[in-house]
């Protein structure tokens, strides 16, 4: 866990990042995104590159207010403490079905999410249960949600993959890969029709960017300038097909060239960066409408879903990315901007496993649904 995870000496690798470009139109892309596929890195380079990340971290948290900057760090620690006991719960036999996990991942929920205003809309895949929290569906509903029980986000008949609240702006919890995005492209026609100018942030992972959905989508949204903004969570895996044997080109953020987009590739480990980017976006959005494709790269440290036996890559490798761990790095910032302290760490940290046990008591105490309720809110066509 991020204060007391083992810190490694900084013999790491960070990618670069366009993030503090200002390109307002064209695709935004850094040759360094092209490399960090190759894997062939120097370590001085990397450490040189994750310093330089420090300082321009530290630069954006001190925009910012201790109470806010706290609530980010806050949702990044729960986000990770859940879904580390969803992993234990799961392994109990309390979780059935599917279960995706988004350790690794936190920064880029909690940099674009917090970015956020009233009336915006977030739609996902089926990695939702952070994002879920974010929007405010509250843990005990995650948690009873993934255990199926009446009390659950969706009463206990959506699970893991389908977590959803109008309410809250948030429409999902998607399992078809990519179909996410076509709802988020008409979610963003919608509040374009409507006169608003909020934005939707419709979040898929590397491997939805093949399928033709994307293609669709993102030219519709920039010929009719739909405020979405495409977050492409490059994971670096779909299932255990590396990218580098899917697709034809390492950099995503260029695709948005192909439909004249604004495009940016930004460095999923560093939750400032992604906040910065996506404000960028959002400031498109909200003005014209123009839609916009973030790249994020980040890293999935456990496997696809729990039931990955994660044959496809080396422990190295997985190592290699938590030297680097998007909470180390913003809490190390944190603490050299002298915004907060160990003992503030602590107190979060404290906070989000009370709030983790409580979700699970909540859980565990909850009924099943009724079995009158077999039939009640399911759709079949
Ligand atoms: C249309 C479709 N094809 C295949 C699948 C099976 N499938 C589930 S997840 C997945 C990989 C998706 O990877 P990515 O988009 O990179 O997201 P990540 O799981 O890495 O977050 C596949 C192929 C599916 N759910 N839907
Ligand atoms: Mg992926």
């Amino acid at each position: 866990m991020p204060k007391t995870a083992t810190r490694q000496k900084e013999e790491n690798k960070t990618t670069q990042n366009s993030a503090n470009g200002k390109n307002e139109t064209a695709s935004k892309t850094t040759p360094s995104a092209e490399s960090d596929v190759t894997e062939n890195y120097d370590v001085k380079e990397a450490q040189a590159e994750f310093n330089k990340r420090r300082k321009s971290q530290i630069a954006s948290i001190k925009k910012l207010d201790k109470e806010f900057l706290g609530e980010m760090l806050y949702q990044m620690i729960l986000g990770r403490r859940f879904e580390q006991k969803c992993a234990e719960v799961y392994r109990m036999g309390k979780i059935g079905g599917f279960c995706h996990l988004y350790i690794g991942q936190e920064a880029i929920a909690v940099g674009t999410m917090t970015a956020l205003k009233e009336g915006d809309y977030v739609i996902t895949s089926y990695r939702d249960h952070v994002q879920a929290m974010i929007a405010g569906i509250t843990p005990e509903a995650v948690m009873a949600e993934l255990y199926g029980k009446a009390t659950g986000n969706v009463k206990g008949k959506g699970g893991s993959m389908h977590m959803f609240s109008k309410e809250k702006g948030f429409f999902g919890g998607h399992g078809i890969v990519g179909g996410q995005i076509g709802v988020g492209t008409g979610m963003a026609y919608a509040q374009k029709y409507k006169g608003t100018d909020n934005v939707t942030l419709c979040f898929f992972g590397e491997a939805a960017v093949n399928q033709g959905i994307f293609h669709e989508s993102l030219n519709m949204a920039q010929l009719w300038k739909l405020p979405c903004i495409y977050i492409c969570e490059n994971n670096k895996y779909g299932m255990g097909t590396s990218q580098k044997r899917a697709m034809s080109i390492a950099n995503i953020a260029k695709k948005a060239e192909g439909f004249g987009m604004a495009g940016e590739f930004v460095d999923g480990m560093d939750v400032m960066a992604v906040r910065d980017a996506t404000l960028r976006a959002i400031e498109r959005g909200r003005k014209d409408g123009s839609p916009t494709l973030l790249e994020i790269r980040a890293y999935r440290y456990m496997g696809h879903s729990m039931s990955d036996p994660g044959k496809y890559r080396t422990t190295e490798e997985i190592k290699k990315y938590q030297e680097r761990d998007p909470i180390i790095l913003f809490q190390d910032s944190l603490k050299e901007a002298k915004v907060f302290t160990d003992k503030d760490f602590e107190e979060l940290m404290t906070k989000a496993n009370e709030a983790v046990e409580a979700a699970v008591k909540f859980a565990d105490e909850s009924p099943f649904p009724d079995e009158s309720e077999l039939f009640t809110d399911v759709y079949a066509d």
